[in-house]
């Protein structure tokens, strides 16, 4: 029985670019063909449950906003309530993927074991629903930062009772992620960091995430889940300081502790921003070793330095984004998450629906475009012609060489290397041409 919560709102449905109606979609076509598969394949663009049901439009300074029938979030009834709701919502949108943290589905009892029992029974409950529903789940993650017990961390804490409270939390949304047949699991450690040093064990605490991470991956072949484990990189807030700075720690982080081969990053686009990067730097640089899995969509203000979780808008950016994807080769199972919510005035069902559209929209059109520049090749044409040299035997006999030999050779020859232009303005208005 329909819950009546999206009462007037009909199915969003795709219209083209030159359709005015501001509930159709105007780019996002999933059926649609790019470069040789469907932009639902491509996309695979997820809704997540922590902003679109569970937020309720508080900030630092005023609480909530948003006021919604399975308010409050405490009891088991709203809890299926609000299943209900986002099922209805998957379905307006078309919506291939949804994600979760175990906080935005089941209500807090406060206790482990009662945490464990009401997440499995409300997963039961979803799991019903997607029986019903194309829409399934790109992955499930653990909220290990609201609750108070997570002050000092979770698996960097130390007490180590908070490190066993979270190994357990992890393992029960593991499994329930399994059951809902989650394409990845992720850990963002939203506390894992420091306030300050002066009380901090800093090598210590690095070395027990990263015992609790191989532990993770040690359960995932147990159970035999075949999704990717995914850490998401954030520089700063919650912490002062966030071990999982950006893309680049992350990597080195994982290759110190023997994971370079079971992980790959999760990477968002505002924490990129937080981090003094671009979104394609931190794409590029996971990609560059292989580990680029998945995208939390969103746009941060640039003017307040928070991590303001906006939808995006900006083309350019999107697809400059999509293009490291798919120069990767594309998500495998990962794909592009909603870390997106509406801001704390817009309270009517309508502008959640909207928001959404316009998501979908800017990505496909982002997608489009990057997907025409990698059919025009003129990137990678510069590119190759940048770097041709290093083709030549001249330049390969060089790197496996060594430093005498290169010196000698560079005085006999007389070398006097002529510098060729960047061509940095001629690129971008490359790009220009397609965004
Ligand atoms: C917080 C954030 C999280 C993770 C999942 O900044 O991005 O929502 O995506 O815990
Ligand atoms: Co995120």
């Amino acid at each position: 029985m329909a819950t009546g919560f999206f009462d007037g709102i009909e199915r969003v449905r795709y219209e083209g670019a030159d359709s005015t109606n501001p509930m159709a979609y105007r780019h996002y076509n999933p059926d649609e063909i790019v470069l040789g598969k469907r932009m639902e394949e491509h996309l695979r663009l997820a809704v997540a449950w922590w902003h679109s049901f569970a937020y309720e439009g508080g900030d630092p300074f005023g609480g909530s906003t948003l006021v919604r029938p399975w308010h409050p979030q405490d009891n088991m009834e709203n809890a299926r309530l609000k299943v209900d709701v986002a099922f209805e919502m998957f379905e307006i949108l078309g919506t291939p993927f949804f994600c979760w943290h175990d906080a935005d589905i089941r209500p807090d009892q406060g206790d482990l074991a009662g945490n464990v029992a009401k997440l499995d029974e409300i997963t039961d409950y979803i799991a019903e629903k997607m029986e019903h529903s194309s829409t399934r789940c790109l992955w499930g993650t653990a909220n290990m930062f609201s609750h108070r017990r997570w002050m000092g961390g979770a698996s960097t804490n130390p007490d180590p009772d908070v490190f066993a409270f979270a190994a357990a939390t992890v393992k029960s949304c593991m499994d329930a992620t399994k059951k809902l047949g989650g394409a990845n699991y992720v850990l963002w450690g939203g506390r894992e960091g420091y306030e300050t040093l002066l009380n901090t064990d800093l090598g210590r605490e690095l070395d027990h995430m990263g015992r609790f991470l191989t532990m993770v991956v040690d359960y995932k072949h147990k159970i035999g889940f075949e999704g990717t484990i995914l850490v998401e990189p954030k520089p700063q807030e919650p912490s002062k300081h966030q071990y999982d700075y950006d893309a680049a720690t992350c990597i080195g982080f994982l290759r110190k502790y023997g994971l370079e081969n079971e992980v790959k990053l999760n990477l968002e686009q505002g924490h990129a921003i937080l981090a003094g990067h671009s979104f394609e730097h931190e794409l590029a640089v996971a990609a560059a070793d292989g580990m680029l899995g998945s995208i939390d969509m969103n746009r941060n203000d640039y003017q307040s330095g928070w991590d303001t979780d906006q939808f995006p808008n900006n083309t350019p950016e999107v697809a400059l984004a999509y293009y490291e994807v798919l120069r990767a080769g594309g998500f495998a199972t990962g794909g592009t998450n909603f870390d997106a919510r509406i801001r704390r005035q817009s309270i009517d069902p309508e502008d959640l629906i909207a928001s959404h559209v316009g998501g979908f929209d800017i990505c496909a059109r982002g997608l489009k475009a990057a997907a025409a520049m990698i059919e025009d090749g003129g990137l990678e044409a510069a590119r190759r012609e940048r770097y041709a040299g290093w083709e030549t035997d001249r330049g390969k006999a060089m790197l496996a060489s060594d430093l005498e030999s290169v010196a000698a050779k560079a005085l006999a020859e007389g070398i006097n290397p002529n510098p060729r232009s960047g061509r940095q303005e001629i690129l971008e208005n490359y790009v220009n041409r397609f965004v």
